[in-house]
């Protein structure tokens, strides 16, 4: 299979995409463009050891600004789209899922829109070579019981949560848009990340920083619902891999093989922290642990059979959660500044302080 040679990765200052990034350009899988509206889920320092990568360009805008988009299209003849931008909180998605709908649903569609007229006019070689690959999550499935079989790629579509269904919606044009135009398309189906770099309002970072500044560790109902964690470099391998091997039209589960009931997970955290950073003698970190109100409509547990990705593309995740826990929680203690800037929206203010006009930036 031929490697494309660059890639416009959408949504590269969160998460999981900026750690795709570095990835990417770590191992020079590809040149990359990374488009991102720098939402308050975004931060540009993820990616400050790229600032001297002539393999790597940075724009700030949105999938849903076609004229922003076909420039940049036309601009790095990308042989590769790669949509991580969304709005990724599901406790934000109930309280506003209107803004899920926009980014989720019609910024994806309208991204895809823009890739069709791009991909349309291409010349054969590069045509033939285009892919779309949409970054979805296993949410989309809806809640398995106690004793179901994990999700796999013929699993119906039963989103729960205002954010698992704008995901939904977002797939099911992906997938519309292979069946009626025949753009080459791939869609990832990936279990919860975790790693270096997430946002604190996730369980896993936010559970580290209150337990190191002795907050209380909030969990949702009785701590028994159940996710299964990935580590987020497994899953940029597993995305590089489709990309390359992917069957055009085809959807790819991915999954960390590593079920824990949210409780579990809060008390290895303590674990390591109380190892990491003993406090006052006899104080645990477990301590701090609080029940709270359940989330409405609080997923009861997901999990993922991975058997498509092995069997076709040979991944397998490699990191164990042991290990993937410890590297993450010396990440964040490793790193203050990156959590203070966050935390006291220092890094909020820069944004809007350096990044007044778009158009500035991309012309
Ligand atoms: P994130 O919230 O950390 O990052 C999302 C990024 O997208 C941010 O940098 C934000 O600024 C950007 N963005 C938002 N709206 C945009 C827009 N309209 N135009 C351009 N950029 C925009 O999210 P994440 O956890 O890194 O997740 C990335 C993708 O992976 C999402 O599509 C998410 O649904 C999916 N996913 C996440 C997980 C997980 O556990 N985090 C699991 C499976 C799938
Ligand atoms: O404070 C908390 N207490 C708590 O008990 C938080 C923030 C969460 N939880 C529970 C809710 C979930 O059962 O922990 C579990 C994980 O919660 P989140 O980190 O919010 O993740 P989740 O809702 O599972 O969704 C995540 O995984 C799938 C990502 O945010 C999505 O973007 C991804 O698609």
């Amino acid at each position: 299979e031929e490697t494309p040679q660059t890639v416009l990765v959408t949504g590269g200052a969160g998460f999981i995409g900026a750690n795709f990034i570095l990835q990417a350009r770590g191992a020079q899988w590809y040149n990359v463009v990374n488009l991102d509206k720098l939402t308050y889920a975004s931060n540009l320092q993820n990616l400050t050891a790229l600032e001297n990568d002539s393999g790597y360009r940075f724009v700030r805008g949105d999938i849903g600004d076609p004229e922003l988009v076909s420039h940049l299209l036309e601009q790095y003849q990308p042989d590769a789209v790669i949509n991580f931008a969304a709005e990724s909180h599901v406790d934000r998605s109930i309280l506003n899922p209107l803004s899920f709908a926009l980014t989720n649903v019609t910024g994806t569609l309208q991204l895809l829109e823009t890739c069709r007229a791009y991909w349309q006019k291409l010349p054969l070689h590069k045509h033939e070579r285009f892919r779309f690959l949409q970054v979805s999550t296993d949410e989309v499935y809806g809640s398995l019981g106690k004793t179901d079989l994990p999700f796999c790629e013929n699993n119906p579509y039963e989103p729960n949560s205002p954010y698992a269904a704008s995901k939904a919606g977002a797939d099911h044009f992906v997938r519309a848009y292979y069946h009626t135009y025949g753009l080459p398309t791939l869609i990832t189906n990936c279990s919860n990340n975790y790693g270096p770099r997430q946002f604190p309002e996730k369980l896993i970072p936010l559970t580290i920083l209150n337990a190191m500044e002795g907050q209380l560790l909030p969990i949702y109902g009785d701590g028994q619902n159940i996710r299964d964690w990935l580590y987020v470099s497994d899953h940029c391998e597993a995305l590089h891999l489709v990309l390359q091997q992917g069957k055009v039209g085809e959807t790819y589960c991915i999954g960390g093989q590593n079920e824990q009931t949210n409780l579990m997970v809060v008390e290895k955290i303590c674990t390591i922290l109380d190892e990491l950073l003993p406090s006052k003698p006899n104080f645990s970190h477990s301590s701090l642990i609080t029940f709270v109100k359940d989330r409405p409509g609080h997923d009861r547990r997901y999990a993922i059979d991975c058997t498509k990705m092995n069997r076709e593309l040979g991944w397998k995740p490699t990191e164990s959660f042991d290990s993937g826990l410890l590297k993450t929680v010396q990440w964040y203690i490793n790193h203050p500044q990156w959590v203070e800037q966050i935390r006291t929206g220092a890094y909020q203010s820069w944004i809007e302080q350096n990044y007044t006009d778009r158009t500035a930036n991309y012309l």
